[in-house]
């Protein structure tokens, strides 16, 4: 399992504690999940309702990990956002709303004025069609009271599309269509 984080070309990766600068606005995507205390795993599911992963959230003093464990994946650059309702209705998993965005924000790391809270780096999934990655974000939270808390009454979720994000274009990155998600709601 690989960590998994945001780079542009124009900017350079500090790699402990990350802090990168896009624009004006220093962005700090923190790489390494130290000292969890809270864990929940759901199941990544396909257009077509089949489960083809999973997707862990851990959270801890630094912010909230994301894991995501898949297989059956066309291979390629991917984007990968959380998403503000806890609903993955396939094929289209349009029930899972827009992206988390408690600050009323545009999308993109790269995007004055970005950028969402749910955004996240894209992944790859590699020529089998496989990936197991891992990131951090301070923008999200399992804990409540969080502005980004995602076990909300409305829950949250994570979503694959089937393109890469450009990290700019609101409000979606222009990434394609959903193509797989993973549901996150209130025990
Ligand atoms: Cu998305
Ligand atoms: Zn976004």
């Amino acid at each position: 399992m690989k960590k998994w984080i945001y780079a542009s070309a124009a900017t350079v990766a500090v790699l402990a504690g990350c802090g990168m600068q896009t624009g004006e606005e220093e962005v700090k995507i923190p790489v390494m999940s130290e000292g969890v205390t809270t864990a929940v795993e759901s199941d990544l599911i396909n257009t077509e309702g089949e489960t083809v992963g999973t997707v862990l959230l851990t959270g801890d003093k630094q912010g909230t990990g994301i894991r995501i464990t898949a297989e059956g994946l066309e291979p390629g650059t991917k984007a990968i956002h959380v998403h503000e309702k806890g609903d993955c209705t396939p094929p289209d998993f349009k029930s899972a709303g827009a992206h988390l965005n408690p600050e009323h924000k545009q999308h993109g790391f790269e995007n004055p004025k970005g950028f969402h809270a749910g955004d996240l780096p894209n992944i790859e999934v590699d020529e089998e069609g496989k990936v197991d990655l891992e990131t951090v974000s301070q923008y999200i939270s399992l804990k409540e009271g969080h502005p980004g808390y995602l076990l909300d009454e409305d829950g949250s979720a994570v979503v694959v599309h089937e393109g890469p994000d450009d990290y700019k274009t609101d409000p979606a990155g222009n990434s394609g269509s959903r193509i797989a998600c993973a549901a996150f709601n209130k025990k």
